[in-house]
């Protein structure tokens, strides 16, 4: 068997993958009996309390005669989409493909074919890795398993709790053969995308994983097998965390606000988010998995089709900054844009062009700058290096108009691997960013709950006496509005409680309420949103390294996550 670090060589080269939520909920696209059900087009069975029954009679309806199999694996092509992971079977139970279970697409619908065997057939002569998710965990139609429609009637599938034994009968009756169908009859399969252990004890998700590796030994399992014991993790839909993350990642993200197709969801990302989206989880080490939900028909919408021929487009020049790169060696984000390397070579990836950018800490000296989309454009290159404050400051003369109207990549050759200075420092702008996770935590002791989360918010933050502190370096002094910016730790759910915070600031102190009425703009906060709050006015008098601390005066004691803090700003004034 190979070593996780062998498997997992391609996927995180490859960085950018096209998830596929294709099933059965596509015929009622979000509608049933002429009302809209609320929440993702996938979930219609579940949210819409349809018996098994009335469900399972759409597949007669489910006649996809537009599917083309090479159409769709050209397209993720097109886009720069190195892997394609399709709904082999949600949690509605119904395969997407021959099965000896007969709820599948070929037994049960007039379209009759497997769809799995054409993309199979297309991936291969494409060279695009095929992986399938499939729903281990619930599986509303099958006895024993998490969420069966008949114990739903009346009940949510994170509250059912199986009966063990018949959740077990389900694993090795339903689970285990149709895995073996999906590893044998497919050819080499590059993942199965496991997903929402909610009863799965970790013995069956090792189970199920050692499962997957005897069938296919190179074949990757997500971390949503549960318990932590895949071979990569899966940050939450559509999480997009703060900073850096180590090891192995991936967030799935939708295009609108759904997975599976919805008639209704016309609330389609820019292609600017979806670029920003891509740059920034790159820039963190992060593989970008992002969805399609085909109709019925078997058509990819165009607005997906659009944005997804965009990207390509922006791939085709600027992919050598996405493919095979390592995360940002400084763990902060810049206002200007986010960063990527390869071996000695750095890629800005410039979302707000100027033609005078500077970058502080680099300590390397730069052989060579040139623009990705053309090397013979000249971008001239100063270094210079501040030994009073032992600051390295980079200064690139670009041209007045960045290449791409939304993300222009500026390569730098260094001498030398990257060497940064990974202390938090003054921007050139003279914005000061503390994220929390560069701070040090101070929980108050061995009751106190307070960590970094996998996105590198705090949480568990419910105590008076836990802090942070942080030291920053400074090169512009002067006055400073201190901001504190709080994250949603939920999908879609507002911060936490108006927490009562103050910062010492070199000395000085400024203090007040954390509000949610300023929410922060960033495609980043779409689903897990930010707030920020101006807290006062500092001064600095001179250049410097200076100590910074947030802690609680009053915590909301109702605000069940506590103090969520993603960061302190200070911003010159
Ligand atoms: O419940 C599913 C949902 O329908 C969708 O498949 C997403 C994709 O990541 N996963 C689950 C929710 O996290």
């Amino acid at each position: 068997m190979c070593e996780v670090s062998d498997r997992l060589a391609w996927w995180t080269e490859a960085r950018f993958g096209m998830f596929i939520h294709w099933g059965l909920y596509s015929v009622p696209a979000g509608i049933w009996k002429g009302r809209p059900v609320p929440g993702l087009g996938e979930w219609i069975m579940h949210n819409g309390r349809i018996p098994l029954e009335e469900y399972a009679a759409l597949a007669q309806q489910f006649n996809p005669v537009k599917f083309n199999a090479r159409e769709w694996v050209e397209l993720a092509r097109a886009a720069g989409m190195r892997y394609l992971v399709i709904t082999s079977k949600h949690h509605d139970g119904f395969a997407m493909f021959k099965s000896a279970h007969p709820y599948n697409i070929v037994d049960a619908t007039p379209y009759g074919r497997d769809v799995m065997a054409d993309l199979a057939e297309a991936c291969a002569e494409a060279g695009l890795r095929l992986c399938f998710y499939y729903s281990q965990d619930q599986d509303w139609s099958a006895p024993g398993a998490s969420g069966h429609w008949e114990e739903m009637q009346d009940n949510h599938w994170w509250n059912h709790k199986p009966d063990p034994e018949r959740f077990a009968r389900y694993l090795e009756e339903k689970v285990k053969p149709q895995l073996r169908e999906l590893l044998t009859n497919y050819g080499p399969i590059g993942l199965i995308w496991f997903d929402t252990p909610v009863a799965i004890t970790k013995e069956q998700s090792e189970m199920l994983r050692d499962f997957v590796h005897a069938l296919q030994p190179d074949c990757l399992v997500s971390g949503r097998v549960g318990h932590g014991v895949g071979d990569y993790g899966s940050l939450g839909d559509n999480q997009i965390p703060c900073g850096p993350v180590e090891g192995a990642w991936e967030t799935p993200a939708t295009l609108n606000d759904t997975w599976g197709f919805r008639a209704d969801d016309h609330n389609w990302k820019s292609l600017k988010d979806v670029l920003y989206l891509l740059v920034d989880l790159t820039s963190k080490g992060v593989n970008y998995l992002l969805n399609v939900g085909p109709t019925s028909e078997g058509l990819i919408p165009q607005p997906s089709v659009d944005l997804l021929r965009g990207v390509g487009r922006w791939m085709d020049i600027n992919g050598e900054a996405i493919y095979g790169t390592q995360p940002n060696p400084y763990p902060y984000e810049f206002d200007w844009g986010r960063i990527t390397a390869k071996g000695d070579k750095l890629y800005l990836l410039v979302m707000r062009w100027q033609p005078h950018l500077q970058l502080v800490g680099l300590r390397n000296n730069v052989r060579r700058a040139y623009l990705l989309a053309d090397p013979s454009v000249a971008v001239s290159v100063s270094q210079s290096h501040d030994t009073a404050i032992d600051q390295h400051l980079l200064a690139l003369g670009l041209p007045a108009q960045g290449p791409d109207p939304l993300v222009s990549v500026v390569v730098l050759e260094l001498e030398g691997r990257p060497d940064v200075d990974t202390t938090p420092l003054q921007q050139p702008g003279g914005l000061i960013n503390l994220p929390v996770y560069m701070g040090e935590l101070h929980p108050s002791g061995p009751e106190s709950g307070l960590s970094l989360s996998r996105a590198k918010v705090a949480q568990g933050w419910k105590s008076l006496g836990d802090f942070v502190s942080w030291q920053m370096k400074v090169s512009q002094p002067g006055a400073f509005e201190v901001r504190a910016i709080v994250s949603s730790p939920y999908h879609g759910a507002r911060a936490t409680g108006e927490h009562e915070v103050e910062v010492t600031v070199a000395g000085q102190v400024v203090q007040g309420v954390l509000k949610h009425d300023e929410p922060v703009d960033s495609p980043r906060a779409r689903y897990f949103p930010e707030y920020a709050t101006a807290l006062g006015k500092v001064t600095l008098e001179a250049a410097g390294t200076y100590d910074v601390s947030l802690r609680a005066t009053h915590l909301v004691p109702e605000a069940g996550e506590g103090l969520t803090l993603a960061r302190v700003e200070l911003r010159p004034l």
